[in-house]
């Protein structure tokens, strides 16, 4: 038994995320836990919300809420959406707990001590009114270039051009809408990562095993022009975590806090914290994944990220974890993921373009949504949601060929032999061709899901439900009880069997209806069919069953047309 440590990328809180940001991070990396617990594994899975920075702050001020308040109601949305497409983290946490307040502020006060902190004073908008130092986007003003009337600090909506907050003709607070604004000296934080380029590279270039997206990022960054730039790791926001030097004040730095980005990957830890803290355990039960001086070097660390994430998790994160000088676990394995287009054109949170999570559970159950995305998950490029497809594939892989078989199999054992696993008859060729295939593609998959070659194991998978049909189309029962009733039940036997099997093989991709496939053949043996010839007989004759509830219904033509119009706006 392996440990395996999982994280997805962390959910910003301001808004609830759509189909691309889920198939790039939470769902592939629900997938490989799943599939890791299945394998019998030890696996922790961590997930939380991203709750600290400006767009926190904006987004609270939008929705008239104390940004404290409102933080607390979007993590509940979250989770709630989360739960409803069976996201299975072991912890879903907030980076704006006290553990991760804790592990920021120790991480900080390490650096500082190894001296990889530098104090750097530099000029920013005050605004006198706010009493507060306005971030670039927090000031508005007209564009010197189009003349633009609305046009923020850092960039002007209308003709895109990337802007300092000087630059702006008539500039005023977005807060207050104040003009009384002037420049003042402020101090902040870099993180040296400079000093680190040699110990990051070392280590990027001895992951051999790393996908090409995930390491080609990593070393642009590290050597694209200037090379990797030291990093300010401080802001003067209201929201965040207060600047401290471990549980120390930092002179000179009241008032401020530590920038969202450098604050949300410790959450990975923070939020480990959190489930050893929310399930009554001590600190040994979560250092034991982190601290390889306290049990986890026998640990393996997957994240799970879109590719805008990679920067941050191949340089950023890894400063912080080497400049520490603690023994604490770098990434093993970062698998990182492609866009997700949406109907000719992106998905698009600030845009409000695509369908939303909530807005996909509100139409389907998740089990479409998981085999939908993550069968066309975008890996070696991007890819393109359309409804067409998202028919198709819905329509053709769940309804036709694993809903169809499980309804017409239990259907027809019922109504020839009853509800017990008939007795009947022997394994002929057919059978012993059909679980020898299996055998060789179970393996394949098996090996597919512990690569994290997500539609590769997904295309195994359908493979495999395929035979299923194309044997049962040969053998053909219901022709067979005709002539040969005791080689019929032999048939239907193997088929039950048949439907365990696919209950524990499909879990990860579609739980809820291996759930339901599972009950039907009133078993709950979720043993992996290593052994396929043993998974094959192990619902024994006389075991009772039942025909379940529909797996699958189809998407009509009409609900197609229909929801690819109400989702072609924006959503308000
Ligand atoms: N919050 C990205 C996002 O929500 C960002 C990831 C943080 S990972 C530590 O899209
Ligand atoms: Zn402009």
């Amino acid at each position: 038994m392996a440990r395996i440590l999982i994280t997805s990328a962390i959910p910003y809180i301001n808004g609830i995320k759509h189909l691309g940001n889920l198939v790039g991070s939470q769902l592939p990396a629900d997938l490989f836990a799943r599939f890791n617990r299945a394998m019998g594994h030890e696996v922790m899975f961590i997930c939380a919300t991203d709750e600290h920075g400006t767009p926190a702050e904006l987004a609270a001020a939008k929705a008239g809420k104390p940004v404290e308040a409102y933080c607390a109601e979007m993590h509940a949305v979250q989770a709630e959406i989360a739960k409803g497409f069976r996201l299975s983290f072991d912890h879903f946490g907030r980076s704006s707990s006290q553990r991760n307040h804790r592990l920021t502020q120790h991480f900080a006060g390490k650096l500082a001590e190894n001296g990889l902190i530098a104090e750097v004073s530099e000029k920013q908008v005050f605004s006198i009114d706010d009493n507060r130092f306005l971030p670039d986007r927090y000031i508005t003003g007209t564009c010197p270039n189009c003349g633009y009337e609305a046009a923020r600090g850092d960039q002007c909506e209308n003709c895109t051009k990337q802007l300092d907050p000087t630059d702006l003709i008539n500039p005023r607070s977005s807060i207050s809408g104040s003009t009384n604004l002037e420049v003042r000296e402020t101090k902040h934080l870099y993180l040296k990562q400079r000093a680190l380029r040699d110990k990051l590279e070392a280590w990027i270039d001895s992951k051999k095993d790393w996908p090409i997206l995930t390491t080609s990022i990593a070393k642009k960054w590290l050597n694209d022009g200037d090379g990797l730039q030291d990093r300010g790791i401080t802001r003067d926001l209201y929201w965040g975590i207060p600047v401290k030097k471990g549980d120390q004040p930092w002179p000179g730095m009241e008032g401020k806090v530590f920038y969202v980005w450098f604050d949300a990957p410790i959450e990975y830890i923070a939020g480990t914290a959190e489930w050893a803290d929310a399930n009554g355990q001590d600190d040994a039960a979560w250092e034991r994944w982190w601290r390889t001086d306290k049990g986890a070097s026998d640990v393996t660390y997957y994240q799970f990220m879109g590719k805008d994430n990679v920067p941050f998790h191949t340089l950023s994160f890894p400063a912080t974890i080497l400049g520490s000088g603690e023994p604490w676990k770098l990434v093993d394995y970062l698998k990182s993921f492609n866009y997700l287009n949406y109907d000719g054109g992106q998905f698009s949170t600030s845009q409000g373009r695509g369908v939303f999570m909530d807005q996909a559970l509100s139409i389907l159950p998740s089990d479409y949504w998981r085999w939908w995305l993550l069968s066309h998950a975008p890996e070696s490029s991007d890819s393109e949601f359309t409804w067409e497809n998202f028919q198709t594939s819905v329509n053709k892989d769940l309804a036709d060929v694993l809903g169809n078989l499980v309804s017409r199999v239990t259907k027809f054992a019922v109504s020839k032999f009853g509800t017990d696993v008939p007795a009947g008859g022997h394994f002929g060729p057919l059978e012993t061709a059909l679980i020898a295939d299996l055998g060789a593609r179970i393996a394949d998959y098996t090996k597919f899901m512990s690569e994290m070659e997500v539609r590769k194991a997904a295309s195994e998978l359908r493979a495999i439900w395929v035979i299923g049909n194309e044997y049962l189309q040969q053998a053909a029962p219901w022709s067979v009880v005709k002539t040969d009733p005791e080689q019929a039940q032999a048939i239907i036997r193997l088929a039950l069997n048949l439907i365990r099997v696919y209950a524990v093989l499909s879990a990860p991709f579609i739980p809820d209806a291996s759930a339901t496939m599972m009950k039907a053949v009133g078993s709950d043996d979720w043993t992996w069919p290593a052994d396929i010839s043993a998974a094959m007989r192990t619902l024994p004759a006389g075991h009772a069953f039942e025909v379940p509830e529909n797996l699958f219904r189809k998407i009509t033509d009409e609900e197609r047309a229909d929801w690819q119009t109400r989702f072609s706006g924006v959503r308000s």
